[in-house]
């Protein structure tokens, strides 16, 4: 259901990836909006086009309160007492996700969650397409939804921020999934991580299929009723692991799918990426042999723990896209290795609650090396283990000096980048750099 925009003011708030796909959504309609960056020199400023008014450096509260539309991105809080009042003034805040829902005509698989989503909007896209499907992806993962409505498609992969979802009431996906759901991003939620959850959640809203992890117990989904629920995590769900014997077996009622030695993933997370695109997948009727070839020949994203170099007994591990706890916590789990693992921890830990790591450190035979902005404070989780250096460059010079055959090298710094880097690539690439520089 295509809007009529004409005749509003309509404000963009943010000049990243977002504000410039808005923007050239609204000129292809033949309608010109405003721009807002907080920034004095925004990176993508170079972008906007000429006869697009702008405004730089703070957020211009007159033009906030004379809108009638406001666009907001990702990265700007939707609680800014600005917006709160505009809000209350009747003025209309929404997410360019919402803008999309509105457009779209072709069918629609959301997935959100606090980790695993580009690995699994990732592989969906893959089986779709290997499905014959003209299959586009888009959203969090680093393409703008909006573009995505330029390209030939007939099915629509997007990945779900939940910073996207706050201000998103239209989306009517054909599939919606929650693929698990942890503490992140406590920074930006008043209320805390209930809040956070509870914007999560909202994916499910208009969904016609529901896609739930149960070992998030998400009592508030009893509120919504009248749904199609498909789960998988536990040994209750439609779709679960299995052990037998040395072999781990992925289950759809009863009925053996897949062993993991057949896959190319690691990890125990990863089975549970790979099950819940398996219940996707059947929930949009592909065929199951193009599901498990896909599955067995993808080897995974780039900086998800993904293995540079294995050299002199040394094994390197880059898993820059770690930017939570729990994304460290299972990278941990994953690393099978007799000598010490030798962790890069830190960036900016967004409020997180690290001292649920401080058992495994217990536990472990490692050595954490902390840095960037919450590098002193993550380095007090587990004193005797862990040091204190001022950022990745400086890690590895120590690193360097004391690795030892049998070791693994693991970059997960379970923070964002932000505080040292452009982004989690960024990261990754200097690791990549000096491992081959210096090994
Ligand atoms: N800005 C302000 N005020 C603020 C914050 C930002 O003015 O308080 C301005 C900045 O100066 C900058 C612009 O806003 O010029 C950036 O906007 P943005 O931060 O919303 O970023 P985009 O470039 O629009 O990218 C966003 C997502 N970014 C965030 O959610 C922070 C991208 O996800 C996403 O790929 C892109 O839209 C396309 O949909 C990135 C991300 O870090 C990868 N996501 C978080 C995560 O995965 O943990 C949620
Ligand atoms: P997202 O798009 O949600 O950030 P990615 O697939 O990019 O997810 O992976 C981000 C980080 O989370 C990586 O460190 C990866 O190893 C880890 N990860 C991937 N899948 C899961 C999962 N199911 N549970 C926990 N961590 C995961």
């Amino acid at each position: 259901m295509s809007c009529n925009y004409f005749g509003k003011k309509i404000l963009i708030l943010g000049m990243g990836l977002t504000g410039i796909s808005c923007i050239n959504f609204f000129l292809k309609k033949g309608i010109r909006p405003k721009i807002i960056d907080e920034s004095i020199h925004p990176v993508n400023f170079f972008k906007i086009p000429k006869n697009i008014e702008y405004s730089l450096g703070n957020l211009e509260n007159k033009w906030i309160l004379e809108s009638d539309l406001i666009i907001i991105s990702p990265g700007i809080s939707s609680f800014r007492p600005i917006l709160i009042k505009a809000r209350l003034l009747g003025i209309e805040i929404i997410s360019d996700i919402e803008l999309f829902s509105r457009e779209a005509n072709f069918p629609i698989i959301s997935i959100t969650g606090t980790n695993g989503k580009s690995t699994v909007a990732t592989i969906i896209k893959k089986i779709a397409q290997n499905a014959g499907y003209k299959a586009c992806l888009g959203g969090n993962i680093g393409f703008p939804v909006l573009d995505m409505l330029d390209k030939k498609a007939n099915l629509y992969i997007i990945e779900l921020s939940s910073f996207q979802l706050e201000n998103t009431f239209s989306l009517k996906s054909k599939i919606a999934v929650i693929l698990n759901i942890s503490e992140d991003h406590i920074n930006r939620y008043p209320k805390g991580f209930q809040q956070y959850k509870k914007t999560k959640i909202s994916i499910y809203n208009k969904a016609e299929i529901c896609i739930t992890n149960s070992n998030d117990k998400l009592n508030d989904l009893l509120y919504i009723k009248n749904k199609n629920w498909i789960s998988f995590g536990t040994r209750k769900s439609d779709y679960y692991i299995c052990y037998e014997n040395k072999d781990t077996f992925l289950f759809y009622k009863n009925k053996k799918i897949l062993n993991t030695n057949e896959i190319l993933l690691y990890g125990h997370h990863n089975y549970n990426n790979v099950l819940v695109s398996i219940a996707i997948s059947d929930a949009m009727r592909f065929p199951r042999n193009y599901t498990i070839n896909t599955l067995k020949s993808f080897s995974g994203l780039p900086h998800r723990l993904q293995i540079i170099k294995n050299k002199k007994g040394i094994n390197w591990i880059n898993d820059s896209k770690s930017t939570n706890v729990n994304s460290t916590e299972v990278a941990l789990k994953s690393i099978k290795t007799k000598g010490t693992i030798r962790l890069l921890l830190g960036g900016d830990s967004k409020s997180g609650n690290f001292n649920i790591l401080k058992n495994d450190f217990e536990k472990l035979k490692i050595k954490i090396y902390c840095f960037g902005k919450d590098g002193i404070k993550l380095s007090k989780i587990c004193k005797k283990k862990s040091i204190y250096v001022q950022n990745l460059k400086n890690a590895m010079i120590l690193i360097l000096k004391q690795v030892k055959s049998g070791d693994t090298v693991l970059l997960s710094p379970g923070c964002s980048s932000l505080d040292q880097f452009s982004n989690f690539e960024e990261r990754g690439n200097l690791f990549i750099k000096l491992i081959k520089e210096m090994t």
